[in-house]
């Protein structure tokens, strides 16, 4: 039994998944039932695995096409197709994989199925990731690496939060709220993380509102403080109790409070331009 190691990432979670299940089902469970969705036509019980297990490589009736069926992890019938295709001629004949699906909840029904260009490198994947039949999870590759990923949370079959990528990096999520088809939210990244968001509040397709994510930067900012005011305190008071903590930053505002200057103390006055 040959197991691929490249296994997209979110495959190896979905595996890791169903050999724990596997691994710990020795009450109720009988011969290592799954305890996933079981797809429509699909069964958990390998011997009534239907003849027609949705596959969603393109290789029926393409004899040009060469499939391998191996038996993947916890599985006892073969839930793993790969479908190659060949190139060159004499010597510089080779196969490459084409497509690759997988039944990865052993229901009898493939549930993901990844794409792969003449380099070798993954294109496209789709996969149905709640086991009900139905597609939610679009992936799509730029040079191999991951470019786009669109979901369908709702189970109506249809994308309504988009995913974009470069260079591996989350750069753009578009959501719809409404499931319309169309996005309502504009979620900005800048290094993995939420810069701005933009909303549309009366679904017209146009930004009505952008957030700069100001609690965000405030609460960065406020831990920051925070972590540098223990560090004082740990250096000059040793280990006191926590209750304490607040009086070294009560103590220089309590005094700005009592005084009669317009603005609290620790704030720069603004000197106004000389011309
Ligand atoms: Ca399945
Ligand atoms: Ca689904
Ligand atoms: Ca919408």
């Amino acid at each position: 039994m040959i197991w691929e190691m490249r296994a997209a990432k979110g495959l190896g979670v979905a595996f890791a998944t169903i050999a724990l299940v596997v691994a710990c089902g020795g009450g109720d469970n009988k011969g290592g039932i799954v305890k996933t969705a079981t797809a429509p036509g699909g069964s958990k019980d390998p011997s009534k695995w239907p003849a027609d297990d949705k596959s969603m490589c393109d290789w029926r009736n393409k004899p040009e096409l060469e499939v391998s069926e191996t038996i993947g992890p916890g599985s006892i019938r073969p839930n793993v197709r790969r479908v190659y295709r060949t190139f060159g001629e004499g010597d510089a004949r080779h196969k490459v994989l084409a497509c690759r699906e997988i039944d990865t909840n052993l229901d009898g029904i493939k549930d993901v199925v990844r794409t792969f260009n003449q380099r070798g490198e993954a294109v496209h994947e789709e996969a149905d990731r709640d086991y009900d039949g139905k597609v939610d999870v679009w992936l799509n590759f730029v040079d191999g690496r991951l470019a786009e990923e669109d979901v369908d949370s709702n189970h109506d079959g249809k994308p309504d939060i988009w995913k974009f990528y470069v260079n591996g990096q989350l750069q753009r999520i578009r959501r719809d709220r409404n499931f319309d088809g169309k996005p309502d939210v504009w979620e900005i990244y800048s290094k993995g993380r939420l810069e701005r968001v933009g909303m549309d509040e009366t679904y017209d397709g146009h930004v009505d509102r952008w957030d700069r994510d100001e609690q965000l930067k405030y609460e960065a900012d406020s831990a920051e403080r925070k972590a540098r005011e223990q560090m004082g305190e740990i250096a000059d008071a040793g280990a006191s109790s926590s209750s304490s903590s607040s009086s070294s930053s009560s103590s220089s505002t309590s005094s700005s409070s009592s005084s009669d200057a317009g603005a609290p103390k620790g704030v720069k006055a603004t000197t106004p331009k000389k011309k």
